[in-house]
């Protein structure tokens, strides 16, 4: 099972590629997804979405180009590179072992430039549960996009990457003939892990000069500064102010013990997958795989319990949304359909969301040990009109499994 991560399946749930919308596939069998990336443009990336499929890799990068004669707001770049770096462990998730650079470890990778030319470098963190840091000595990187938005073009000498987070640099390599280092080395860990690969000059003179350059480890305030200041290209943004929003929801995580377990929660509800995928199960209204509500519009701050978690919302609703973090550690979040926030360490973090998009919503954690013990739930955004104008028909080729077995779809 696949899921694109950023893609935004406009009233499309079906395509997903995670537990709650999608049969898996069985071995021996194959799925074909079909899918329209409509209205966005930038960087994304394609993961394995059960389990602990991700940590053995499986992920690729996407890249939605710009339709030609669509304005760029930057000359286009002599070249398109795409790196997918990301945590590795060996035995277990506790500690990573390593960081990989599109699957290879330490000075696996080299990227060729012509010495005068600017290039785009797509940056993405496909890791399970840790940020990163990038840079590359010698040279600063222009920020031009993150997760499809055009950004103010910042200029860094280093950029925090974090988890499930895309960007997209300028790099002009405008230094003398030489090779240079691209280093990530893990961020916010007691122990620094650090790879490297190579950006060589197609004249260069020979391999890099001194050490690789060292980057932030522990500092979080340094990285809260940094997030502050990329902000969207402020042209044709929403004016939030003037829109009412019809509904606040709170989300509060959590690392509650239940029944002896560790495990990880939204406003103390900790999800369990059920038999059958929700979407499917929605769709064929089989009673008693789910059911509305499930989890609460607002911190509780009661004790855990498990549940397979959905929230009900109406289509066409605008909802704030405010991610609240009382604990101490980074939290990535990630709204399948919509799009992906960072929020710091006892802080809380609100976003303004039109619901536009019907279908059957992941919203998870995209650390992925926290994810698979609890910390998501699935966002019903509902339409009565029950009209394909609002959201796709079945897929002809769904697969159907669980208490949804021996149905069928649609005739051909
Ligand atoms: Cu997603």
């Amino acid at each position: 099972m696949s899921h694109r991560n950023g893609i935004q399946q406009r009233r499309n749930s079906w395509q997903d590629g995670v537990y709650g919308t999608n049969c898996p596939i069985p071995p021996g069998r194959n799925f074909t997804y079909v899918m329209q990336f409509k209205d966005q443009i930038g960087s994304f990336f394609y993961f394995p979405s059960l389990a602990f499929h991700k940590a053995a890799g499986g992920f690729g990068g996407i890249r939605v180009l710009s339709r030609p004669l669509i304005p760029v707001p930057f000359p286009p770049p002599a070249g398109d590179f795409t790196l997918l770096v990301g945590d590795w462990y060996k035995a277990n998730h506790t500690s990573p072992d390593g960081v990989l650079i599109n699957g290879r470890g330490s000075d696996g990778n080299t990227f060729t430039v012509d010495q005068g030319r600017t290039y785009r470098f797509r940056i993405c963190n496909v890791g399970l549960a840790t940020s990163l840091n990038i840079r590359i000595q010698g040279h600063t990187m222009k920020l031009v996009e993150v997760e499809g938005s055009h950004t103010l073009q910042n200029i860094y000498s280093s950029l925090d990457v974090h988890l499930a987070q895309c960007y997209s640099v300028l790099i002009t390599a405008d230094q003398p003939a030489l090779d240079y280092y691209i280093v990530v080395s893990t961020r916010f860990t007691s122990t620094v892990l650090t790879t490297t690969a190579t950006l060589h000059y197609s004249n260069s003179a020979g391999r890099p000069v001194g050490a690789p350059p060292g980057g932030p480890t522990i500092q979080i305030d340094w990285s809260l500064n940094q997030a502050r200041s990329i902000r969207p290209n402020p042209q044709g943004s929403y004016h939030y102010g003037l829109v009412n929003t019809t509904r606040t929801i709170r989300l509060a995580n959590s690392a509650p013990v239940i029944n002896g377990k560790q495990r990880y929660a939204v406003n103390s509800v900790s999800f369990i997958p059920a038999d059958t995928p929700l979407k499917v199960a929605d769709f064929y209204k089989i009673p008693g795989v789910f059911s509305l509500g499930s989890i609460p519009d607002n911190p509780t701050f009661g004790g855990g319990y498990l549940q397979t978690s959905v929230m009900a919302a109406n289509f066409r609703d605008y909802v704030e949304i405010v991610f609240e973090n009382y604990e101490n550690t980074m939290q990535s979040w990630h709204i399948d359909g919509y799009s992906f926030w960072i929020v710091y360490p006892k802080s809380w973090s609100a976003i303004y969301m039109p619901l536009d998009n019907v279908g059957m919503w992941n919203i998870r954690s995209e650390h992925w040990a926290r994810q698979y013990l609890g910390q998501q739930f699935y966002l019903r955004v509902y339409s009565p009109a029950n009209s394909w104008r609002d959201e796709n028909p079945i897929p002809r080729n769904a697969l159907l499994c669980g208490r949804a077995s021996g149905r069928r779809t649609r005739p051909l």
